[in-house]
């Protein structure tokens, strides 16, 4: 019997090549990569507010500059994003669309506030550690301009996870209240960074097909669980601890046992009633706006210089 393109698309997947944008795909890998690439660049987009907020806060000129550069490389990792997400047949303007519209998702987590300069050395420890921990296996995504983007992104991720543990390591050989306040922050974060990995297995919808497909390599509650087991030892070198009273090791599973997670504040967040879900998009919004002016002049740049060119070679 003759093979559908469908069976010769799952069985190139099943034996590792890459596939690439001008390749034949079935239309749902198509959109489910645009959903996850978009949702993926608008993260790092708005992933810079909520540290944004400290650049001109950070206690020192070295962790002003440090800082600086990092929110500098979540730009850099959105554009990256948007770039291979364009591979797929949709534009920059149409995704920025449907973020403004409130059409698509950025995660979770960038919709709580950053309260002290500790949240700072929290978001690059926990949330980046997170982050490092659901990417690296994107960089084996069976979709080529996704996984070799990744590369980089995993990269700097490492250093941005590095930096706030350098942080946090900081405060825990500082004062009192400088040590209370990393604490407090560690509370906060906790919760929200292991909701980062998404809803679990049987809650979620996307993961079958994207796991067949090897867009994703491991499921939300395995990578979860990755995450608690290395985050749960890491933190006893800091000297502090996460805010989870039946977390305790489970030497028969060789995992940590961790306790609820409230899903309910998960799917109220993501469904945008999250403490700050209003005030980033908001800012998105006014950003875009304010920002039409550039844009147009960059255009007319452009189209004066193509007609120069033109003029030139004729
Ligand atoms: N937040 O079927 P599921 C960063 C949605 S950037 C919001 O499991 P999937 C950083 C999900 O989209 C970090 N929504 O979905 C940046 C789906 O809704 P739709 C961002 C979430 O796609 C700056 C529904 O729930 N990382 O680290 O198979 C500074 C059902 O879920 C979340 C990425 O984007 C969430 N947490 O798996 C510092 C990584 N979780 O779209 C750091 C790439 C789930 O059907 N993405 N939803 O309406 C992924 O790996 C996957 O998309 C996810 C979800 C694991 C997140």
């Amino acid at each position: 019997m003759e093979k559908t393109s469908e069976a010769f698309f799952q069985d190139k997947i099943d034996r590792e090549i890459r596939i690439e944008p001008k390749d034949w795909m079935p239309e749902k890998y198509r959109q489910t990569l645009i959903r996850q690439i978009s949702q993926h660049a608008h993260s790092e987009i708005i992933g810079m507010l909520p540290e944004g907020n400290w650049i001109t806060r950070a206690p020192s000129l070295r962790r002003k500059a440090i800082l600086l550069a990092k929110v500098q490389d979540e730009a850099g990792h959105g554009l990256y994003l948007y770039s291979a997400a364009e591979t797929l047949g949709i534009s920059r303007d149409e995704m920025y669309e449907q973020l403004h519209s409130g059409r698509a998702k950025y995660s979770s987590i960038f919709n709580y506030p950053t309260l002290s300069w500790a949240d700072i050395g929290v978001i690059g420890w926990l949330v980046d550690g997170a982050a490092i921990m659901n990417q690296v296996p994107l960089c084996r995504s069976s979709f080529g301009p996704y996984a070799r983007a990744m590369v980089r992104v995993c990269k700097e991720e490492s250093f941005h996870q590095r930096q706030g543990f350098e942080i946090l390591l900081t405060l825990s050989r500082g004062t009192e209240a400088q040590r209370s306040m990393a604490q407090d922050a560690i509370n906060r974060w906790w919760w929200p960074s292991i909701m980062m990995f998404g809803p679990k297995d049987d809650e979620s919808p996307n993961s079958v097909q994207s796991m067949k497909w090897k867009i994703k390599r491991f499921s939300n509650d395995e990578l979860r669980q990755k995450f608690i087991d290395v985050t749960a030892e890491q933190v006893k070198v800091l000297g502090f601890t996460l805010p989870d009273p039946n977390l305790k090791w489970n030497k028969a599973r060789g995992h940590y046992d961790y306790g609820a997670i409230n899903w309910d504040e998960f799917w109220q967040v993501i469904q945008g009633n999250g403490p700050c879900n209003k005030e980033r998009l908001e800012a998105r919004k006014k950003a875009w706006e304010e920002g039409e002016w550039v844009r147009a002049a960059a255009s007319a740049y452009t189209t004066k210089k193509n007609k120069r060119n033109t003029t030139v070679a004729a």
